[in-house]
């Protein structure tokens, strides 16, 4: 278990029970570490959407690698490499925060691939085109962004910097999507109507990225009670929408809701019904990727056994070296 020396809680507040503890220092808006005590479903919630976060960015790199081979040029191809790259750098990140509450990537693996845990529905939609590689950067990584910049201030320490680097990353990616597509409407003609059907096809899956609903959402209230999350899904997919819109005009293409308008009263944008039967359907396996996206997942974890083999071949030789020379060292000094 990685372990931040920093206790801040037991060091405040001597003398308090761990639960008094626990509870000053998350009213006080201050981090707990891992070594500090904290409830076991404290543990048990961030581990689980620490581990449904960091699934998403591996399965997430699967849609956007389809089109790596095909990109257009030879900065396109560099440029979508990195980005793919960058998410499987997220995984680890997020894999490592989950390890500190006593939990290994291994067993995390195996429960995704079991299908016991989760990864993001948007994962499961396919990408038809060139331009669903913009569509992606400008909507998908831009919602991801907007959920995830206020994690950068959640209760724990370790996915609370996790998320500093994660979010500077995933900026860099949602600005080459919106280039991605701004150049296309620029375009011709047919990459203009590529560019459309692009953002017409990923726009409500990217409103489904926030989750349920809030009186729908089994986990919010307590999550927020515990400053895991610092705010609703609804209030984070209505910021988003907010955001979108004077980009849509900017980009020169049209979000597909006909329900979308300014509504002064409340100073956010109005926008259409989300269809929360596809959204449940996805999240029981019927989305059009879902067994695409798992089986691919778990043919590359077989596929690189060899290499978590060799790699803990190579640990075990290096420290038994290591020991060896130690032992050396003692008797030499003895
Ligand atoms: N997909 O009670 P709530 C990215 C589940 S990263 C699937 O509201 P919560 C980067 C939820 O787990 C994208 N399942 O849950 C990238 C729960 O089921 P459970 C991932 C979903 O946790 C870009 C149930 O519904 N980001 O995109 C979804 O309070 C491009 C009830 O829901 C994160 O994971 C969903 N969309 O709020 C990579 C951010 N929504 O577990 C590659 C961190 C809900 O009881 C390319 N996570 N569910 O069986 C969060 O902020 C939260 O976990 C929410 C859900 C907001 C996603």
């Amino acid at each position: 278990m990685t372990a931040v020396t920093s206790t801040v809680t037991t060091d405040a507040y001597e003398g308090a029970s761990p639960e008094a503890a626990f509870e000053a220092a998350v009213a006080a808006d201050e981090r707990i570490e891992p070594r500090d005590w904290m409830p076991d479903a404290y543990r048990t919630t961030l581990i689980r959407q620490m581990a449904q976060h960091a699934h998403s960015e591996i399965i997430g790199m699967q849609p956007e690698a389809n089109w790596i081979t095909r990109a257009p040029s030879l900065r396109r191809k560099a440029i979508l490499m990195a980005k793919v790259q960058d998410e499987a750098g997220h995984g680890l990140y997020l894999y490592s925060a989950a390890e500190t509450l006593g939990t290994g990537r291994d067993e995390l693996l195996d429960k995704l691939h079991a299908g016991r845990q989760r990864y993001s529905s948007i994962f499961n939609y396919p990408t038809l085109t060139w331009a669903d590689v913009g569509a992606i950067g400008w909507l998908v990584d831009g919602a991801a962004i907007t959920n995830q910049v206020p994690l950068c201030r959640c209760s724990y320490g370790p996915y609370a910097r996790a998320m500093v680097r994660i979010c500077k990353e995933e900026s860099f990616h949602q600005r080459q999507g919106y280039e991605l597509l701004l150049t296309l409407s620029r375009g011709t003609a047919a990459q203009r109507e590529m560019a459309q059907d692009a953002v017409n096809r990923w726009w409500w899956p990217s409103l489904m990225m926030f989750g349920p609903p809030d009186d729908a959402s089994a986990h919010s209230a307590q999550s927020m009670a515990w400053k895991i999350k610092r705010h609703s899904n609804d209030e984070l997919r209505q910021r988003f929408v907010d955001i979108c819109v004077p980009q849509a005009e900017t980009l020169g293409l049209t979000l597909p809701d006909p329900d979308l308008a300014w509504n002064e009263e409340r100073g956010h944008y109005d926008f259409g019904a989300i269809d929360w039967t596809e959204f449940q359907e996805v999240l029981k396996g019927n989305g059009p990727c879902n067994e695409q996206r798992i089986t691919q997942r778990r043919r590359a974890h077989e596929e690189g056994a060899w290499v978590r083999e060799a790699a803990a071949a190579y640990a075990a030789k290096h420290s038994a070296q290591h020991t060896q020379h130690a032992q050396t060292d003692g008797k030499a000094t003895a």
